[in-house]
């Protein structure tokens, strides 16, 4: 729907590369609205919570290392079908896999330093979203939405 939410996240290599300003123009010339925005040094706990379906797989210990080894840059976009067109400009999982013109398509390579996070289903972004944002979300009118959407 029009008002689906996804968290995205800028990985701290997204961040140390200065990639934060690129990511965030291809969701706004997109037509995705930008609802919250934060940048933060999480905790390996946090993180933990964050990636809680994956305990359990071997990369586990080193993703929450890589993601807790300095800032990210979390948000909130909004937008018609915004987790699965979000997924779709990620890029698929592995770099190596990712068609140019996605973000990993077109900054990465390997799939331990891929950038970027991204929903992968209304629910988990729902829980991201709680996670990430829990002081809640500013609510406001974007006036060029009869520019977006029929
Ligand atoms: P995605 O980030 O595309 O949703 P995921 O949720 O399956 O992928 O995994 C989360 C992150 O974990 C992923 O962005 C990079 C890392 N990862 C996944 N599979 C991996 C693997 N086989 N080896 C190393 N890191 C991996
Ligand atoms: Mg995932």
């Amino acid at each position: 729907s029009v008002s689906e939410r996804t968290y995205i996240m800028v990985k701290p290599d997204g961040v140390q590369r200065g990639l934060v300003g690129d990511i965030i123009s291809r969701f706004e010339r997109r037509g995705f609205k930008l609802i919250a925005l934060k940048f933060v040094h999480a905790s390996p706990e946090h993180l933990e919570k964050h990636y809680a379906d994956l305990k359990g797989k071997p990369f586990f210990p080193g993703l929450i290392k890589y993601m807790a080894s300095g800032p990210v840059v979390g948000m909130v976009w909004q937008g018609l079908d915004a987790v699965k067109t979000g997924r779709v400009m990620l890029g698929a999982t592995n770099p190596l896999a990712s068609a140019p013109g996605t973000i990993r398509g077109d900054f990465a390579l390997a799939v331990g330093r891929n950038i970027c996070h991204g929903s992968d289903s209304v629910d988990n972004a729902e829980k991201e979203i709680q996670l990430w944002f829990p002081e809640g979300i500013v609510q406001y009118t974007n006036d060029n939405e009869k520019w977006i959407f029929e």
